[in-house]
């Protein structure tokens, strides 16, 4: 009996639901248990485990191509996916999809001969050692990349699901592109929110009383001049410009009204974090001698595979 030609015919197998690996676990024991029972006792036979349900999905790579990957040190057994690409991974909420192929975004799915750790994955050239003694590659399929990505400006303003051009929401107040809720300072008159809405958040301050709170008020003191141009030394930051030593900032000093011209944005920053969630459709692994056949495979979350600063300068 030639026991590689049952094994090419049993092992394709089929895991019809996400994480519903025990099936596929309970065939390949079948499989297992049949060949012993036909008398197997040498050839190099290898039983697959693919069980990853409870390995950390991890990442490498670079700003070219970005690594993907799981261990089950148990087994010595990692499935990665490899995406070549320069695109942006997990920037903003949404789905970006990949083709998978033997040449482009790559499955591999590996048995080796002793431990690896992520370093196996991370080195651009793949270490020699452990070795592989099993390897499956996706020859087709679909990786979705889903990132549920949420953008702040911690402002001191809470967010508010809102289009209104008064809210800390969709809204964009100061017309320079960036919606109130990422933006930094919402007037545009190069003051910080933060610094403009006082010690008590919950009651921002109104320095001239006009019921318009400073952080959405472009001329502060109410003297005539925009808080933008009561700026002096043209830094880009009225709030350090005082003509009256030990006084308030010229731009809260109605009897202050030195004005220069002042037509740009100070540098905006807002943070960006991101949790990725990876789904592989339809994935054919083909080895030298079998197949596996998977309808929908989670790869699981990573979660802020994104935490940065992101930083801009509207256009004025
Ligand atoms: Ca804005
Ligand atoms: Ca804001
Ligand atoms: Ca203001
Ligand atoms: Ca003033």
């Amino acid at each position: 009996m030639n026991y590689t030609s049952i094994l090419k015919k049993c092992v394709t197998l089929y895991c019809y639901k996400t994480l519903d690996c025990n099936h596929m676990r309970k065939s390949l024991l079948l499989i297992f248990f049949a060949l012993l029972f036909l008398g197997c006792n040498d050839g190099d036979i290898i039983v697959t485990n693919f069980d990853f349900q409870d390995a950390q999905l991890q990442q490498c790579g670079d700003t070219t191509n970005s690594v993907f990957f799981k261990i089950n040190p148990q087994v010595n057994e990692s499935i990665s996916l490899n995406i070549p690409t320069t695109q942006e991974l997990f920037i903003e909420s949404g789905t970006q999809s990949f083709i998978l192929s033997s040449t482009a975004s790559i499955v591999n799915y590996r048995g080796f001969d002793d431990s690896i750790s992520s370093t196996y994955f991370c080195n651009p050239v793949p270490p020699s050692s452990p070795g592989v003694i099993l390897e499956y590659i996706g020859t087709s399929g679909v990786a979705r990349l889903i990132s549920d990505t949420t953008v702040d400006d911690f402002d001191g303003i809470d967010f508010v699901s809102s289009d209104d051009l008064f809210q800390e929401g969709f809204g964009d107040f100061d017309g320079d592109g960036i919606p109130n809720y990422y933006d930094f300072d919402d007037d545009g008159d190069n003051v910080l929110t933060s610094q403009e809405i006082g010690d008590d958040p919950s009651n921002p301050r109104d320095t001239d009383l006009d019921g318009m709170p400073d952080y959405l008020d472009t001329d502060d003191d109410n003297d005539g001049i925009l808080t933008i141009n009561e700026d002096i030394d043209q830094n880009l930051n009225p709030a350090n410009d005082i003509a009256t030593p030990g006084g308030l900032p010229n731009y809260l000093d109605p009897d202050t009204t030195i004005s220069v011209v002042i037509e740009n944005y100070r540098e905006h920053l807002y943070n960006r974090t991101s949790d990725g969630t990876i789904i592989i459709d339809n994935l054919v692994l083909v080895s030298s001698d079998a197949q596996i056949t998977i309808e929908t495979l989670s790869l699981g979350v990573i979660e802020q595979i994104r935490n940065e600063t992101i930083t801009l300068t509207p256009e004025f």
